[in-house]
């Protein structure tokens, strides 16, 4: 593929900074061990905002060539907002990416479409990229309307930015229903909805934004399946949930992409 793979792992809320420190140790060790060629393949990790500062000092120090991120981010610039974070106080943690609107986000926190454009919006405004996380309910694939749910979700941030931002985008799908649930979408039904959500960036902006945005598949990754799911054209990596708290399990997944 003309985009360089991205394995993402999403470690919600576990791992203390501690934890944090001793697993990004581990894990480069592994891809070392296994001579992991980074520039073929990125790997970026998105600990809690309480560990980003440990892997920071760790990543500097060691010359390890993994990138990482936050789980999300306030719209807003500083002020009174007890207990957000900035994307400014993340940008300045080294971090290259926030993961935006995951399900879990708009399921316990009333993220909503504007919150999300917003927070794709502050992302972009302090230099990192956004993770947009977009994908069906059951419900929707029971109707048939699956396709028309995901791609409407990546449209509802794409019409309020311009091509240059678009460009920055990366896009995770993940089905809802495979999220944590060991149901992993098929190769097919991840490839379908890459290749509509990229059709709709096409057609929204040029072919070259569309060719330029990395569209993950997300839910129920394991090294099991993650080999037929990245073969497929429009699947440009992943983003992982509960394999990415195994070191040798994302290590083995680094190693298939
Ligand atoms: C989806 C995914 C990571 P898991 O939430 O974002 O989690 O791999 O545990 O299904």
């Amino acid at each position: 593929s003309k985009r360089t793979p991205l394995v993402a792992g999403n470690w919600k809320m576990n791992f203390n900074h501690l934890e944090a420190t001793y697993f990004v140790q581990k894990l480069v060790w592994l891809l070392r061990d296994a001579h992991f060629d980074f520039k073929r393949c990125e790997v970026a990790l998105f600990p809690s905002f309480t560990s980003l500062r440990s892997v920071q000092v760790l990543v500097e120090a060691d010359k390890m060539h993994i990138n990482y991120g936050a789980q999300s981010v306030s719209v807003t610039t500083q002020g009174a907002f007890t207990g957000d974070v900035s994307a400014d106080m993340i940008a300045s943690l080294g971090c290259a990416y926030v993961i935006v609107g995951h399900s879990e986000r708009r399921k316990y926190h009333p993220e909503d479409d504007a919150n999300i454009v917003d927070q794709v919006r502050a992302v972009l405004a302090a230099g990192m990229q956004p993770i947009l996380c977009v994908g069906e309910s059951f419900e929707e694939r029971r109707q048939g309307i699956e396709l028309d749910f995901a791609v409407g979700q990546v449209h509802d941030v794409t019409r309020d930015l311009n091509t240059e931002e678009a460009a920055k985008l990366i896009v995770a799908y993940e089905p809802v229903w495979a999220i944590g649930t060991g149901m992993v979408a098929t190769p097919q039904t991840a490839q379908e909805a890459a290749h509509a959500i990229r059709d709709d960036l096409a057609a929204t902006f040029d072919r070259t934004v569309a060719d330029t945005v990395r569209i993950l598949y997300g839910g129920s990754v394991t090294s099991k399946n993650a080999a037929e799911l990245i073969s497929q054209p429009d699947v440009d990596g992943f983003l992982i949930g509960g394999a990415s708290l195994d070191a040798e399990e994302l290590a083995k997944i680094a190693r298939l992409a």
